[in-house]
């Protein structure tokens, strides 16, 4: 099954170094070497079959590699968000001119104040869009979301969030039915009528993977994910992530996968 044939990222840029970060821990994001695995990354998602538009860097947004966030884009319209981290809302501006490459303005859709929204906190399931209600995406961001979908005869479902960033840093959907779900999203009603495959705690940064038209793209270093994928028959790709991941980033952020 093909369902996308074009994606957006972004060239991290040198500032991704002070990108925000709940682990402080992990040390700074080394450039040189982010930007090895964002090209090793391009290169996954071309294996894919998809055209990729690569933006350019921006300095003076730390996280604007992180392009799932300041936009959403569906099968019937696109969805300029209003990003809850302030250090990022500026992004939602600089997005625009690519997105207007693929749709009319008639077909682009803004969620404005008060409401708040980040794409990482939505996923889509066909025509429904699961939103996580966290510390980014708020009520009335996730209300505005609804009566956009709505108007396209699409519909969202709010998933109220308690640990993590954003809902895709726990949950994501590998069509077919088939689920990755770590931590939180384990036990989650929302997500009861899915086949769930279950991530081991320690391996729960892996259980951000991306479907591509078939294939899955997994993170290097987690290979009970890596397993679980290609025992439910999925071609696989691994993609080093590692520098992203010391700034709270993995696979699914740093691309907007669309077909248009
Ligand atoms: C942030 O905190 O906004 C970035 N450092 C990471 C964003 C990750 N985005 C995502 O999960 N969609």
């Amino acid at each position: 099954m093909v369902k996308f044939n074009n994606v957006i990222v972004r060239r991290p840029c040198r500032a991704v170094c002070d990108g925000i970060t709940s682990a402080p821990e992990l040390g700074q994001p080394i450039y040189e070497k982010a930007l090895q695995q964002h090209d090793t990354y391009i290169e996954a998602l071309k294996k894919c079959g998809v055209e990729v538009t690569v933006l350019e860097a921006d300095e003076r947004y730390p996280d604007s590699c992180f392009v799932e966030d300041p936009a959403l884009i569906t099968k019937a319209c696109a969805i300029i968000t209003n990003p809850g981290a302030e250090s990022r809302n500026g992004e939602k501006e600089e997005i625009i001119g690519a997105i207007r490459k693929f749709f009319p303005e008639d077909k682009i859709e803004y969620i404005k104040d008060p409401g708040t929204l980040e794409g990482g906190d939505v996923m889509m399931v066909d025509d429904t869009f699961y939103v996580g209600l966290s510390a980014r995406t708020n009520a009335e961001g996730i209300r505005q979301l609804g009566e956009i979908l709505n108007k396209y005869g699409m519909k969202c479902v709010q998933v109220p969030l308690e640990k993590v960033l954003h809902l895709k840093t726990g949950v994501n959907y590998l069509e077919h039915n088939n689920m990755l779900v770590a931590g939180e999203f384990i036990t989650k009603p929302e997500f009861e009528q899915y086949n769930k495959v279950v991530v081991p705690e320690e391996e729960a940064y892996g259980a951000n993977c991306i479907w591509v038209n078939e294939t899955v793209i997994v993170p290097e270093g987690y290979p009970s994910v890596l397993k679980a994928v290609q025992d439910l028959g999925y071609e696989t790709l691994i993609v080093d992530t590692s520098e992203f991941r010391k700034i709270d980033g993995g696979l699914s952020c740093l691309s907007l996968r669309f077909w248009a």
